[in-house]
């Protein structure tokens, strides 16, 4: 048994995020099935833990943390020498920041717009309302003007924060797959933005997230069906 626990599901974006660091580190873990369709994370025994009532947070040996972009750092720094190098040498303070500076990309340009894509196209769905398809247009349009953003930068470099990749890069994967699955394809345009497509298919050809996006898909269907 683990002594990492995620609670969450495998269909949160936010919990394959955290499920790919941990891979990438080989740290080995547990994941605990929240019933989030029976509103399990919004218990009072949940919120305890979480108070937003979210997914996922991870339970390390009594240590507990929510916000996936803050636990997929936790999990690289502490286990810093493991598997894939995510984080720049924290001796560097220059390649810090443009470390920091990704993560803010990713959580302030994509996350919002990437994000409401999603809610439209598969989360509401799975409850059973219907996508607002001008809301989908509108998103779809700012996100098409933040990816000139990202084209920029990763036509200088390789990956967001330089050329080494770095969790700044993989936090963009669940919630970006999802949106890609649901219809949305800005990020597969090589014409428009061939850099941007470039670097795309780069972090989604990594084994660990293949394993978790396979996993996903025989998720949603089981939940699709239910
Ligand atoms: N900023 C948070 C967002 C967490 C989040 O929105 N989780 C979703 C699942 S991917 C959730 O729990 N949604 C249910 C809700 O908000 O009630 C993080 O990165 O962990």
């Amino acid at each position: 048994m683990a002594n990492l626990k995620v609670y969450g599901h495998i269909i949160s974006a936010n919990t394959q995020r955290v499920l790919m660091i941990l891979k990438e580190k080989n740290v080995p873990y547990e994941l605990i099935t929240v019933d989030f369709m029976h509103g399990e994370h919004k218990t009072p025994s949940y919120l305890e833990k979480h108070p937003f009532g979210q997914m996922p947070y991870i339970d390390d040996d009594g240590f507990i943390l929510f916000e996936s972009v803050a636990i997929s750092k936790y999990i690289a720094a502490k286990y810093r020498s493991n598997g894939t190098q995510l984080l720049p040498d924290s001796s560097d303070l220059e390649a810090f920041a443009l470390f920091e500076q990704a993560c803010c990309i990713e959580s302030n340009d994509f996350y919002p717009l990437a994000g409401g894509i999603v809610m439209e196209n598969v989360v509401k769905p799975l409850h059973g309302t219907s996508p607002n398809e001008v809301v989908v247009a509108e998103l779809t349009a700012k996100l098409a003007g933040k990816l000139e953003g990202y084209e920029a930068i990763l036509r200088k470099h390789e990956y967001l924060a330089g050329d080494k990749v770095t969790i700044a890069d993989l936090a963009h994967l669940a919630v970006g797959s999802t949106m890609t699955h649901s219809g949305v394809k800005l990020l597969l345009d090589t014409e428009k933005w061939p850099n941007v497509a470039r670097w795309w298919k780069d972090i989604t050809s990594r084994p660990t997230w293949r394993e978790i996006w396979e996993e996903r898909v025989v998720a949603a269907k089981l939940l699709a069906g239910s």
